[in-house]
């Protein structure tokens, strides 16, 4: 039990309210009337944030709170946080690695099969009583493929695990080869993608992987690849993707996240041909109260003097 102020923005799960609310003084923002009137006067005070949703953390939002010391952060990826900037500032930046990592690789698994053998699509001919005409077209196959892998980091290895038993071969692009690892590397992406059949992307967001997969690299997959999405939207070009897509420049696409989420570009939602999923990589009832706890814990960690449980790399460790 500590006084320290915490202060939620949105609503998180009821058992993160309930813990955060019995451990500390926990202030929801949600329920003023006047929000901007309310962070004006707590935000002075607050020392830890709760966070879910991907709303921006720059310099201008951590002004608002000159007390801050941590930000707890539902979610592995935290591109949408400045973890440099709070770092320089001395605010410690959490995330809930880890206990996502196997749901989010079983729902990669699960998104390429339907992307391969169009399990939304032959759904819906069933439903739609086509079957009582003919049966649904031949699919490709994951048969023969090889599959590139972009970020091969926590999840990624749990996808390249995952795939190992299918009997496929597997490569992977990263910053640097990693030691250990009995896969292909590929010190460039653009040779990746012209080697393998399906890229399938866990790469985080941010300035470094901006649409890095471009036309270029959807150009090198080429007319049988499939790229598979389930790291972070902004990696991909969009407008390039929709239009190798069109021009038939790859085979197909299955996606978990966008650009711009919830937006999706019209021009995908009315391809019949690939399959798109509103991001549910870790949206699993166990897999988000796990998360959730993590949130928490980190929180109590900290404030009980003995450190934060899971710092991201760029914000300093301290008592
Ligand atoms: P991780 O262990 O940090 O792995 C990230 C990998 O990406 C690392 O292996 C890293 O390899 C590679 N990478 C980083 N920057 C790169 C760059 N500029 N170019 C090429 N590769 C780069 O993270 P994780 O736990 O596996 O999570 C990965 C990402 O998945 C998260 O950041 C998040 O965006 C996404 N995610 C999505 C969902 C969903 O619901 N769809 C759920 C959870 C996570 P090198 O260091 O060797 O470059
Ligand atoms: C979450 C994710 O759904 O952990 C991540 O990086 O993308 C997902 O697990 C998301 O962060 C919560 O908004």
């Amino acid at each position: 039990m500590s006084d320290a102020p915490i202060l939620m923005l949105s609503p998180m799960a009821p058992h993160v309210i309930e813990s955060l609310d019995g451990a500390f003084a926990l202030k929801k923002a949600w329920e003023a009337p006047d929000r901007e009137a309310f962070l004006a006067e707590v935000g002075p005070t607050i020392r830890g944030l709760a966070m879910a949703g991907h709303a921006r953390v720059d310099g201008a939002f951590l002004d608002r709170f000159p007390k801050l010391e941590i930000v707890s952060s539902f979610g592995v990826g935290y591109d949408h946080i400045d973890a440099a900037e709070a770092g320089r500032r001395g605010v410690m930046v959490t995330n809930t690695p880890d206990v996502l990592t196997d749901e989010v690789a079983d729902l990669a698994i699960g998104l390429l099969l339907s992307t391969l053998r169009h399990l939304p699509q032959v759904d819906r001919y069933l439903r739609a009583g086509k079957w009582l005409e003919k049966p649904y077209p031949l699919t490709p196959t994951l048969r023969g493929r090889r599959i590139g892998i972009l970020g091969l980091g926590r999840i990624g290895k749990a996808v390249a695990r995952r795939l190992e038993g299918f009997g496929v071969e597997i490569a992977y692009h990263g910053r640097s080869k990693q030691e250990g690892v009995p896969y292909r590397y590929y010190p460039t992406l653009v040779d990746m993608a012209r080697d393998v059949h399906v890229l399938l992307s866990v790469a985080p967001g941010g300035a470094e992987t901006d649409r890095m997969i471009d036309a270029t690299v959807l150009q090198a997959l080429g007319p049988d690849g499939v790229l598979i999405n389930v790291g972070r939207g902004t990696v991909v070009d969009e407008p390039a993707l929709v239009e190798a897509l069109r021009a038939k420049t790859i085979l197909s696409a299955g996606l978990d996240v966008f650009a711009d989420e919830p937006r999706v570009p019209q021009a995908l939602i009315d391809m019949d041909h690939i399959v798109l999923l509103p991001h549910v990589g870790s949206a699993s009832v166990e897999t988000r109260r796990a998360m959730g706890q993590l949130v928490v814990d980190n929180l109590a960690s900290w404030f009980d003097g003995k450190g934060p449980l899971t710092p991201v790399a760029e914000t300093p460790v301290r008592r």
